[in-house]
């Protein structure tokens, strides 16, 4: 019996997929390697904050199916590929996962197929890597089974854009390969908008998200200047950003976390300087201006401590909010980590508090989250917040709180409150 669409990796990307795909009536089936996700998934648990484990059940009730036997895949009509691309050691490309993903794709082509790649990755992947892969089977791309890549814009936490109301870029090998994709994701995205080519929707996606990246370092590098030269940037922030066209605020704070901003442009800059001989500076800029935030916020905390007569050695520091970001419990890449080793380092004591991370671990510690806040305030020498969860009351923080540092600017400035 075959299926409509396979989904091959079912994360916060390929979930979402399956669901819209599910709810539009076309007959889904699930595969990921890894068996614990395949076996919550078939019992209808979600492994992601979106879909829901409710959200789960109604696809199964739907009849989705998830696998880890590349053989239950059904034969399908379209095949899209949602695997992670993260970073080697050396900053480069990892396509380990998108190749074992390909060469499970390879088992099941058929002519007549539809292949897309979602997975985050450098210009001319699709192409030179995908391609020959499948062509493997002596199958033709745009000939035999048609080729795109339709780079992911899942946003975490994002209740207003997620799959349907985000643009849907797509870029196929041939444009016959573009037609056939757009008219897949027709089906359940409101806007559909065609690419010249994959190297095209690639680099769309790699310009989003190093465009963040930069601009985020921007803001980053000047606070550090701006701090010395007595000048409130955030102030200046949101000067700059009453201006209603031609300005978009970015904010400083402790680094760059998450699974795309900190990896995206690497796989730019990485492929810029090794098919041309030579960088991508803003990114390699940029990457060294938020790598080194999490330095920079640790030695100004031991610079305000010492602003106060007291030393860093022994003191008792409590972060506030280690997630990635705001409003998730998702702590990949997460600055705390960075900031806590460092203060670790310079001899501070390091609590933290964040209502999404019950314990947290950075280097061989394992911490647990304070329970009780107000308390955990009055008795550190220096809070710093690091993330502006929603749940954070700034006044009260700063009311309770013996000395700030605040890089996220959700308190009020007063003799005991520092922004970053
Ligand atoms: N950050 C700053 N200052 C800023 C904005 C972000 O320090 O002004 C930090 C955040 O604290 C976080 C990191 O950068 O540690 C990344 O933040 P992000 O807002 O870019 O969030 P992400 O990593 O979840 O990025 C995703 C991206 N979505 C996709 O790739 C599909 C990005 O393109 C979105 O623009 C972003 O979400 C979003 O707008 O929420």
């Amino acid at each position: 019996m075959s299926v409509d669409l396979a989904v091959i990796g079912l994360g916060y990307v390929g979930l979402p997929l399956a669901r819209a795909a599910i709810r539009e009536g076309l007959s889904v089936v699930g595969f990921d390697v890894n068996e614990t996700v395949v076996r919550d998934l078939n019992d209808g648990r979600s492994q992601v904050e979106d879909p829901t484990d409710s959200d789960v059940q109604d696809m199964l009730a739907m009849g989705f199916r998830a696998t880890a036997d590349e053989r239950d895949l059904a034969d399908p009509e379209v095949i899209v590929v949602c695997v992670p691309t993260p970073l080697t050691e050396d900053a480069g490309p990892d396509l380990r996962a998108v190749r074992a993903a390909i060469g499970t794709v390879a088992r099941s082509l058929r002519p007549g197929m539809l292949v897309v790649l979602e997975s985050t990755t450098y210009p001319g992947t699709t192409d030179e890597v995908i391609r020959p892969l499948l062509e493997q089977t002596g199958l033709v791309a745009g000939h035999d089974f048609n080729l795109a890549f339709s780079p992911e814009r899942i946003d975490p936490g994002n209740s207003t854009f997620g799959l349907h109301n985000t643009p849907k870029v797509v870029g196929g090998h041939t444009s016959a390969c573009t037609d056939r994709a757009a008219a897949f994701y027709e089906q359940f995205v409101d806007t559909v908008v065609t690419a010249r080519g994959t190297r095209e929707a690639e680099t769309a996606k790699l310009l989003e998200n190093t465009y963040r990246h930069v601009n985020i370092a921007l803001v980053n590098e000047m606070t550090r200047f701006c701090h010395e030269l007595g000048i409130d940037l955030w102030d200046v922030i949101r000067l700059a950003a009453t201006k209603p066209f031609g300005f978009q605020p970015f904010y400083p704070g402790p680094g760059v976390g998450g699974h795309c901003i900190p990896i995206d442009p690497n796989y730019l800059s990485h492929n810029v300087r090794a098919k041309l001989g030579y960088p991508f500076r803003f990114v390699e800029l940029a990457q060294e201006i938020n790598a080194t935030m999490p330095d920079y916020v640790a030695r100004r905390a031991q610079n305000l401590l010492n602003d106060h007569d007291r030393a860093i050695k022994r003191a008792t520091v409590l972060l506030l909010g280690v997630t990635y970001k705001s409003d998730i419990a998702d702590q990949r890449e997460s600055p705390a980590v960075g900031v806590a080793r460092r203060l670790e380092a310079l001899g501070a004591t390091v609590r933290y508090h964040d209502p999404y991370v019950p314990t947290w671990s950075f280097g061989d510690e394992t911490l647990t989250c304070v329970d009780d806040l107000d308390t955990a305030l009055q008795a550190a020498e220096l809070t710093v917040v690091l993330q502006a969860h929603s749940d954070y009351d700034g006044e009260m923080i700063a009311a309770k709180a013996i000395r700030v540092l605040d890089t996220r600017g959700i308190t009020p400035r007063s003799p005991t409150v520092e922004h970053l």
